[in-house]
């Protein structure tokens, strides 16, 4: 059976969420959000940096949020939540699956660094501010493709799991301006759906 490495409020929850879109069981190692699990001797071993998500199936053991949802759908599915290669839509469901860890995660990062992890004393202003304004800049594209449609292509797809989870946790971090009512009435589509619950509150 599939076996999820996890710790909540984390990127893991985008693969309970794709999981039970998908319907396949899986079973999941609880790990806490702290150093004593993720950077034991153990964990280390499945994720040299010490980070979540990890998959492991049978003799298999992946990390990279993206790669772990290709993975699945590949091995686990008939072509599940991802367009046709010779479809029009393929290339844009590409896109928005790679814009997330590219483009938009690493702002994210570091806001998270800067207001979260760093204690007072070490976090920079600067840096926090910079970062906040480079993700408000890499929503707008997102804003202008979601004019008129529900998802990110014309139906809900593995690109949605990656974007609209980060599009969740901007929004949680106050960083999607009230400006881009596409992107919010999106991230609600997003927060109705029963997977996505699972994900985030696994
Ligand atoms: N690009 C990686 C990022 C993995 C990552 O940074 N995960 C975070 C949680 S969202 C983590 O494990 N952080 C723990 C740490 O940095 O110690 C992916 O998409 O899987």
């Amino acid at each position: 059976m599939l076996k999820l490495h996890h710790a909540p409020n984390s990127r893991a929850g985008r693969i309970v969420w794709l999981l039970e879109e998908l319907g396949l069981p899986y079973e999941i190692n609880r790990m806490a959000f702290s150093p004593k699990d993720l950077k034991s001797d153990q964990h280390r071993a499945r994720h040299p940096l010490g980070r979540v998500p990890v998959l492991e199936d049978g003799e298999v053991m992946i990390y990279e949020s993206g790669a772990i949802v290709e993975y699945i759908i590949a091995r686990h599915t008939d072509g599940a939540l991802k367009p046709a290669v010779d479809s029009p839509e393929f290339p844009m469901y590409l896109q928005w699956f790679h814009y997330c860890e590219g483009m938009v995660m690493p702002p994210v990062n570091t806001i998270v660094v800067q207001t979260l992890l760093l204690p007072p004393d070490r976090r920079d202003a600067t840096v926090l501010s910079q970062a906040q304004k480079l993700l408000t800049r890499a929503w707008e594209p997102v804003e202008t493709a979601l004019a008129g449609k529900e998802y990110l292509i014309s139906r809900f797809s593995a690109a949605d799991v990656m974007l609209g989870h980060a599009a969740f946790m901007s929004r949680r971090l106050g960083c999607v301006p009230e400006t881009m009512p596409n992107l919010l009435g999106y991230i609600s589509r997003i927060e109705a759906r029963t997977a996505f619950q699972r994900g985030i509150n696994t």
